[in-house]
């Protein structure tokens, strides 16, 4: 298929890489210059890359950048033709992304919001997990690019609800995570081994698949970004925004976002969200750390 791919961050580069790989004709454009993509086009602008496309996929930061890529100065939206498809795999405001889609509905193109669970190792081993919002028969005609890029989708409902899986996907790994960065907090404090009580975690119904991806990093004290801190806060974020809107309390999340506000005001941003265990061992007074 002819594939316009905008945004070669650390899952946007590896998908279109995929994409590629696997034969489509991909164009491919980023606002910094300097990430080309083997097999692809280098287009100079969004609009520039989606002319003649039969899919746009994009993968940006936030909800601002793909409304820039859409409808801001070279935008998409100059090179929409009837029969086109937008999909989206950042992770953005499922309101936003209902009245984008309605926008480009105006033009006969179909959206589809597509983000994404897995790591940047999913992402360049073409086994991403997606969650998708938009028509079944839309997504029908999507299947090769998914399979390209991914080993699942999972069909959420109608646009906007891949969007709105993604944020209770991610407010649930916040709170895991942050039950157990407490827990593991005071049982430093209180004497507990941390390769006693793994064990046990994992043996029990407390286990997760959360603590078993993070506890091997946590054990090395590795806090080099796999999900960046700053992306992890802004999915909070999107969540606390998404649950005022329609009028719900999250009084847990509020209480994980101010922990996060603190460590971004402390220079954490880049690193891994995991590193919020350091928050709570500096106010506690301890070290988390291998016995061994
Ligand atoms: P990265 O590696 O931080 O990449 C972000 C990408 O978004 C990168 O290509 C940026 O371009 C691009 N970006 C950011 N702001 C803009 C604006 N305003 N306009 C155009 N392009 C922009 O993130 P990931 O690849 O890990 O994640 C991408 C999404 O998937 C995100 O929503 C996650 O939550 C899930 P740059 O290279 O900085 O010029």
């Amino acid at each position: 298929m002819r594939v316009a791919f905008l945004g070669l961050g650390i899952m946007g580069r590896s998908m279109a890489a995929n994409l590629a790989k696997a034969g489509h004709e991909v164009a491919v454009w980023n606002r910094s210059a300097g990430n080309d993509v083997e097999g692809a086009r280098t287009a100079a602008t969004p609009a520039d890359a989606a002319r003649g496309a039969e899919v746009v996929w994009m993968c940006v930061s936030d909800t601002k950048a793909v409304e820039s890529l859409l409808f801001g100065e070279n935008g998409v939206e100059s090179s929409l033709a009837p029969g086109m498809i937008i999909a989206d795999s950042s992770t953005i405001s499922p309101s936003a992304t209902e009245r984008f889609a309605a926008r480009v509905k105006t033009h006969g193109v179909d959206y589809v919001d597509a983000p994404m669970t897995g790591s940047k190792i999913a992402a360049a081993g073409g086994s991403l997990i997606f969650m998708v919002g938009g028509d079944e028969s839309v997504l029908a005609r999507l299947k090769p690019l998914f399979d390209a890029m991914g080993k699942q989708v999972f069909h959420m409902g109608a646009t906007g609800k891949g969007q709105a899986t993604k944020l209770v996907m991610n407010l649930q790994i916040a709170l895991i995570f942050e039950g157990f960065a407490e827990a593991l907090t005071l049982a430093t404090k209180l004497g507990v081994e941390l390769e006693r009580l793994l064990p046990l975690v994992q043996a029990s119904m407390v286990r997760s698949g959360v603590v078993e991806y993070k506890a091997p990093f946590i054990m090395k004290r590795d806090f080099s970004p796999n999900f960046p801190l700053r992306l992890m806060l802004k999915d909070i974020r999107l969540a606390l925004a998404a649950a005022k809107e329609s009028r719900v309390r999250l009084p847990g999340l509020e209480a994980v976002e101010e922990v996060y506000d603190v460590a971004a005001e402390e220079g954490q941003s880049d690193l891994d969200y995991a590193a919020t265990l350091t928050l709570l061992e500096k106010w506690a007074g301890v070290e988390v750390k291998s016995a061994a």
